[in-house]
Protein backbone atom coordinates (compact mmCIF):
# COMPACT_ATOMS: atom_id res chain seq x y z
CA UNK A 1 0.00 0.00 0.00
CA UNK A 2 1.33 3.14 -0.91
CA UNK A 3 0.01 6.30 0.89
CA UNK A 4 -0.01 9.57 0.01
CA UNK A 5 0.20 12.48 2.04
CA UNK A 6 0.21 15.14 0.41
CA UNK A 7 -0.77 18.34 2.10
CA UNK A 8 0.13 18.47 5.72
CA UNK A 9 -0.32 21.58 7.92
CA UNK A 10 3.43 22.91 7.76
CA UNK A 11 4.27 23.28 3.62
CA UNK A 12 3.38 27.17 2.47
CA UNK A 13 2.49 27.45 -1.31
CA UNK A 14 6.24 29.63 -0.86
CA UNK A 15 8.22 25.78 -0.31
CA UNK A 16 6.20 24.38 -2.98
CA UNK A 17 3.96 25.94 -5.56
CA UNK A 18 1.94 23.08 -6.40
CA UNK A 19 0.54 22.42 -3.25
CA UNK A 20 -3.03 21.50 -3.77
CA UNK A 21 -5.55 23.03 -2.11
CA UNK A 22 -8.72 23.72 -3.13
CA UNK A 23 -11.28 20.95 -3.62
CA UNK A 24 -10.73 21.39 -7.69
CA UNK A 25 -6.68 20.29 -7.08
CA UNK A 26 -6.74 18.15 -4.34
CA UNK A 27 -9.26 15.75 -6.83
CA UNK A 28 -6.99 16.42 -9.65
CA UNK A 29 -4.09 15.64 -7.43
CA UNK A 30 -5.98 12.48 -6.10
CA UNK A 31 -6.59 11.20 -9.66
CA UNK A 32 -3.03 11.77 -10.60
CA UNK A 33 -1.80 9.72 -7.25
CA UNK A 34 -3.98 7.00 -7.71
CA UNK A 35 -2.64 6.53 -11.56
CA UNK A 36 0.53 6.85 -9.85
CA UNK A 37 -0.11 3.86 -7.53
CA UNK A 38 -1.44 5.17 -4.44
CA UNK A 39 -4.04 3.69 -2.06
CA UNK A 40 -4.86 6.11 0.74
CA UNK A 41 -5.02 9.99 0.82
CA UNK A 42 -3.80 11.14 3.93
CA UNK A 43 -5.86 14.54 3.89
CA UNK A 44 -5.14 17.76 5.65
CA UNK A 45 -6.74 20.83 4.42
CA UNK A 46 -6.37 24.49 3.96
CA UNK A 47 -8.40 27.50 3.87
CA UNK A 48 -8.79 30.14 1.06
CA UNK A 49 -5.23 31.63 2.11
CA UNK A 50 -3.28 28.40 2.18
CA UNK A 51 -3.60 28.18 5.89
CA UNK A 52 -4.37 25.11 7.48
CA UNK A 53 -7.75 24.50 8.82
CA UNK A 54 -9.60 22.16 10.80
CA UNK A 55 -12.86 23.53 9.43
CA UNK A 56 -15.69 20.72 8.71
CA UNK A 57 -16.88 21.89 5.76
CA UNK A 58 -13.41 22.12 4.51
CA UNK A 59 -12.53 18.83 4.71
CA UNK A 60 -16.00 17.91 3.43
CA UNK A 61 -15.53 19.06 0.31
CA UNK A 62 -11.71 17.89 -0.03
CA UNK A 63 -13.49 14.10 1.10
CA UNK A 64 -16.00 14.02 -1.66
CA UNK A 65 -13.98 15.48 -4.29
CA UNK A 66 -11.50 12.95 -4.03
CA UNK A 67 -14.40 10.38 -3.33
CA UNK A 68 -16.09 11.32 -7.06
CA UNK A 69 -12.91 11.50 -8.77
CA UNK A 70 -10.77 8.19 -6.96
CA UNK A 71 -11.59 4.98 -5.59
CA UNK A 72 -8.91 6.03 -2.62
CA UNK A 73 -9.49 5.69 0.72
CA UNK A 74 -9.47 9.02 2.55
CA UNK A 75 -7.67 9.46 5.50
CA UNK A 76 -8.25 12.42 7.72
CA UNK A 77 -5.84 14.12 9.95
CA UNK A 78 -6.51 14.03 13.78
CA UNK A 79 -3.42 15.70 14.50
CA UNK A 80 -3.90 19.10 11.95
CA UNK A 81 -1.33 21.37 13.09
CA UNK A 82 0.41 21.99 16.44
CA UNK A 83 -0.90 25.11 16.94
CA UNK A 84 -4.73 23.28 16.98
CA UNK A 85 -6.89 22.66 19.56
CA UNK A 86 -8.47 19.17 20.53
CA UNK A 87 -11.82 20.12 19.70
CA UNK A 88 -10.85 21.36 16.13
CA UNK A 89 -8.64 18.16 15.90
CA UNK A 90 -11.72 15.85 16.50
CA UNK A 91 -14.57 17.99 15.06
CA UNK A 92 -14.05 16.60 11.35
CA UNK A 93 -14.44 12.86 12.58
CA UNK A 94 -17.98 13.70 12.25
CA UNK A 95 -17.93 13.32 8.70
CA UNK A 96 -16.73 9.45 9.41
CA UNK A 97 -13.78 8.82 7.02
CA UNK A 98 -12.80 5.60 6.30
CA UNK A 99 -9.49 6.17 8.24
CA UNK A 100 -8.65 8.74 10.52
CA UNK A 101 -4.74 8.97 11.70
CA UNK A 102 -4.07 8.85 15.44
CA UNK A 103 -0.93 9.95 17.35
CA UNK A 104 -1.16 7.86 20.56
CA UNK A 105 1.71 10.12 22.48
CA UNK A 106 3.24 13.89 22.61
CA UNK A 107 6.63 14.30 20.64
CA UNK A 108 8.40 17.76 20.37
CA UNK A 109 8.01 18.72 16.76
CA UNK A 110 10.69 20.95 15.52
CA UNK A 111 10.73 24.15 18.10
CA UNK A 112 6.89 23.32 18.73
CA UNK A 113 5.07 20.33 21.00
CA UNK A 114 2.92 17.95 18.83
CA UNK A 115 0.73 17.31 21.80
CA UNK A 116 -1.18 14.15 22.63
CA UNK A 117 -1.23 13.54 26.42
CA UNK A 118 -3.18 10.33 27.44
CA UNK A 119 -6.80 11.51 28.25
CA UNK A 120 -6.58 13.47 24.85
CA UNK A 121 -5.88 9.78 22.76
CA UNK A 122 -8.20 8.09 24.58
CA UNK A 123 -10.96 10.64 23.47
CA UNK A 124 -9.59 10.44 20.18
CA UNK A 125 -10.10 6.88 19.64
CA UNK A 126 -13.17 6.09 21.42
CA UNK A 127 -14.39 8.94 19.24
CA UNK A 128 -13.02 7.18 16.27
CA UNK A 129 -14.17 3.88 17.35
CA UNK A 130 -17.90 4.81 17.73
CA UNK A 131 -18.08 6.66 14.35
CA UNK A 132 -16.54 2.96 12.90
CA UNK A 133 -13.51 4.86 11.59
CA UNK A 134 -10.14 2.67 11.43
CA UNK A 135 -6.88 4.58 12.89
CA UNK A 136 -3.73 4.37 12.04
CA UNK A 137 -1.40 4.62 14.69
CA UNK A 138 1.33 7.40 13.37
CA UNK A 139 4.53 6.33 15.32
CA UNK A 140 7.17 9.41 16.14
CA UNK A 141 8.97 8.08 18.81
CA UNK A 142 8.54 4.34 20.39
CA UNK A 143 7.39 4.62 23.61
CA UNK A 144 4.33 5.56 21.01
CA UNK A 145 3.66 1.99 20.09
CA UNK A 146 3.17 1.06 23.93
CA UNK A 147 0.42 3.89 23.57
CA UNK A 148 -1.25 2.40 20.77
CA UNK A 149 -1.49 -1.04 23.19
CA UNK A 150 -3.08 0.78 25.78
CA UNK A 151 -5.81 1.97 23.56
CA UNK A 152 -6.81 -1.54 22.45
CA UNK A 153 -5.97 -3.49 25.39
CA UNK A 154 -5.07 -6.64 23.40
CA UNK A 155 -8.82 -7.01 22.02
CA UNK A 156 -8.87 -4.27 19.52
CA UNK A 157 -12.63 -4.93 17.30
CA UNK A 158 -10.41 -3.68 13.88
CA UNK A 159 -7.24 -4.13 12.47
CA UNK A 160 -4.06 -2.37 13.87
CA UNK A 161 -2.60 -0.19 11.01
CA UNK A 162 0.99 1.69 11.90
CA UNK A 163 2.79 4.26 10.27
CA UNK A 164 6.36 4.87 11.50
CA UNK A 165 7.45 8.40 10.80
CA UNK A 166 10.85 9.02 11.40
CA UNK A 167 13.32 11.77 11.24
CA UNK A 168 11.09 14.54 12.25
CA UNK A 169 13.31 16.70 14.51
CA UNK A 170 12.49 16.16 17.71
CA UNK A 171 10.97 12.58 17.43
CA UNK A 172 12.69 9.22 16.44
CA UNK A 173 15.40 9.49 13.81
CA UNK A 174 15.56 6.90 11.09
CA UNK A 175 18.24 5.45 12.25
CA UNK A 176 18.93 2.03 10.22
CA UNK A 177 17.77 0.01 12.59
CA UNK A 178 14.65 1.90 13.73
CA UNK A 179 12.35 0.45 11.19
CA UNK A 180 13.43 -3.53 12.37
CA UNK A 181 13.12 -1.97 15.90
CA UNK A 182 10.07 -0.45 15.74
CA UNK A 183 8.34 -3.30 13.80
CA UNK A 184 9.32 -6.08 16.06
CA UNK A 185 7.13 -4.39 19.01
CA UNK A 186 4.13 -4.55 16.63
CA UNK A 187 0.95 -6.89 17.94
CA UNK A 188 0.44 -10.15 15.66
CA UNK A 189 -1.24 -9.28 12.40
CA UNK A 190 -0.61 -5.66 12.34
CA UNK A 191 0.45 -3.84 8.98
CA UNK A 192 2.90 -0.97 9.27
CA UNK A 193 4.20 1.58 6.54
CA UNK A 194 7.04 4.42 7.41
CA UNK A 195 8.34 7.21 5.57
CA UNK A 196 11.09 9.22 6.28
CA UNK A 197 10.93 12.93 6.65
CA UNK A 198 13.17 14.80 4.00
CA UNK A 199 16.51 13.69 3.18
CA UNK A 200 15.57 10.34 5.38
CA UNK A 201 13.04 9.83 3.25
CA UNK A 202 14.68 7.70 0.72
CA UNK A 203 16.54 5.27 2.69
CA UNK A 204 13.53 4.53 5.15
CA UNK A 205 11.36 4.52 1.93
CA UNK A 206 14.09 1.50 1.06
CA UNK A 207 14.12 -0.09 4.41
CA UNK A 208 10.40 -0.44 4.58
CA UNK A 209 9.78 -1.79 1.23
CA UNK A 210 12.67 -4.54 1.84
CA UNK A 211 11.33 -5.31 5.20
CA UNK A 212 7.76 -6.04 4.04
CA UNK A 213 6.33 -2.89 5.04
CA UNK A 214 3.96 -0.62 3.61
CA UNK A 215 5.03 3.05 2.65
CA UNK A 216 4.07 7.05 3.02
CA UNK A 217 5.37 9.37 0.71
CA UNK A 218 4.10 12.97 -0.66
CA UNK A 219 4.40 17.07 0.08
CA UNK A 220 3.91 16.60 3.72
CA UNK A 221 6.76 14.60 4.54
CA UNK A 222 9.29 15.69 1.11
CA UNK A 223 9.78 19.06 -0.10
CA UNK A 224 12.81 18.17 -2.90
CA UNK A 225 12.95 15.56 -5.00
CA UNK A 226 16.38 15.43 -5.23
CA UNK A 227 19.13 18.00 -4.58
CA UNK A 228 17.99 21.62 -5.33
CA UNK A 229 14.78 20.60 -7.41
CA UNK A 230 11.56 20.71 -5.70
CA UNK A 231 9.05 18.03 -6.40
CA UNK A 232 6.96 18.92 -9.29
CA UNK A 233 3.84 16.71 -8.22
CA UNK A 234 2.98 14.32 -5.07
CA UNK A 235 2.23 11.98 -8.38
CA UNK A 236 5.94 12.50 -9.13
CA UNK A 237 6.98 10.85 -5.38
CA UNK A 238 4.19 8.52 -5.92
CA UNK A 239 5.77 7.20 -9.05
CA UNK A 240 9.29 6.87 -7.47
CA UNK A 241 8.68 5.25 -4.49
CA UNK A 242 6.43 2.91 -7.07
CA UNK A 243 9.09 2.15 -8.74
CA UNK A 244 11.72 1.40 -6.32
CA UNK A 245 8.87 -0.89 -4.79
CA UNK A 246 8.49 -3.01 -7.95
CA UNK A 247 12.58 -3.26 -7.87
CA UNK A 248 12.12 -4.91 -4.59
CA UNK A 249 9.71 -7.13 -5.94
CA UNK A 250 6.85 -5.55 -4.37
CA UNK A 251 3.25 -5.49 -6.15
CA UNK A 252 1.20 -2.27 -5.66
CA UNK A 253 -1.78 -2.68 -3.86
CA UNK A 254 -5.07 -1.32 -5.12
CA UNK A 255 -7.55 1.13 -2.88
CA UNK A 256 -9.88 -2.00 -3.17
CA UNK A 257 -6.81 -4.35 -2.28
CA UNK A 258 -5.55 -2.22 0.44
CA UNK A 259 -8.98 -2.20 2.18
CA UNK A 260 -8.94 -6.00 2.19
CA UNK A 261 -5.51 -5.56 3.88
CA UNK A 262 -7.04 -2.89 6.31
CA UNK A 263 -10.43 -4.68 7.37
CA UNK A 264 -12.31 -1.84 5.98
CA UNK A 265 -15.85 -1.93 5.43
N1 LIG B 1 1.06 18.28 11.50
C1 LIG B 1 1.57 17.50 12.59
C2 LIG B 1 1.62 18.31 13.83
C3 LIG B 1 -1.27 13.65 11.47
O1 LIG B 1 -1.63 14.08 10.39
O2 LIG B 1 -1.96 12.90 12.14
C4 LIG B 1 0.77 16.29 12.84
C5 LIG B 1 0.47 15.42 11.71
C6 LIG B 1 0.05 14.05 12.06
O3 LIG B 1 0.51 15.78 10.55
ZN1 LIG C 1 -0.52 14.54 8.56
Amino acid sequence: MITVAAIGAELTRDDQPNLPITPEEIAADAVACRAAGASIYHLHVRDSSGRPTMDVETFRSARDAINDATDLIVQFTSGGAVSDTEEARAAPLELQPEMATLTPGSVNFGDEVFWNPKDLVHRFYERMRSLSIVPEFEIFDSGMVAGAERLHRDSPDHHLHYDFVLGVPGGMPAWPDAIGFLSSKLPEHATWSATGIGRNHLPVTRDALMQGGHVRTGFEDVLFYERGRVAASNAELIGRVAAMAREAGREIATPGQARLLLELA
